[in-house]
């Protein structure tokens, strides 16, 4: 199996809006509830595992360029995916986070924060990926020196996702410092 580490550039900015009349510009996640009839899931020939998510650590990023170009607070989130029939060559991930840290987040609605990523690896090869996210806020949806639930669900190249991995953290302040008190 390789191992593989990656970096990407995200943006919690211009936070959800919490009542989207014109629905997401983004690409939503799968809705769990719909049957992948219309968006036939490829076929990687792998396996049909789903990923988990083993483990995410977070740390203060300071101020880096967000997508936009805008210098803003950064926060970095160290995640370690799985997949034992090793399709996560393409692996999407999905954050979303709350300001209630009561170990619950709602994953059912469209993430604020989504990506995906087609990596150099081995077809069928790539059963652990090492993923640094680095994502941006203006301090509206992940609000600045606030400890906040987050939760990470990734996917793999198949459209099998995780399920959530659920964690508190704290938002760097607006220098992108730790405010962890
Ligand atoms: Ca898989
Ligand atoms: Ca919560």
């Amino acid at each position: 199996m390789r191992w593989l580490v990656l970096v990407a550039g995200l943006s919690a900015c211009g936070a959800p809006k919490e009542t989207a009349d014109t629905g997401p510009t983004t690409t939503p996640p799968t809705d769990t509830d719909t049957e992948p009839t219309d968006t036939e899931p490829v076929d990687t020939g792998c396996g049909d595992t789903a990923p988990y998510v083993f483990a995410v650590t977070t740390s203060a990023a300071g101020l880096q360029k967000s997508p936009e170009g805008e210098l803003l607070p950064a926060m970095l989130f160290a995640m370690e995916v799985i997949d034992d029939d090793g399709d996560l060559d393409h692996i999407g991930y999905e954050l979303w986070y709350d300001e209630v840290v009561d170990g619950v987040v709602d994953t059912a609605v469209p993430a604020p924060v989504i990506g995906n990523t087609t990596l150099a690896g081995d077809l069928c090869g790539v059963g652990f990926v090492a993923l640094n996210l680095t994502v941006t806020t203006d301090g509206g949806g992940m609000k600045y020196a606030t400890e906040m639930d987050f939760a990470l669900v990734a996917s793999d190249a198949r459209g099998n996702r995780s399920a959530p991995f659920v964690f508190a953290a704290w938002v760097p302040d607006e220098n992108g410092d730790d405010a962890t008190p």
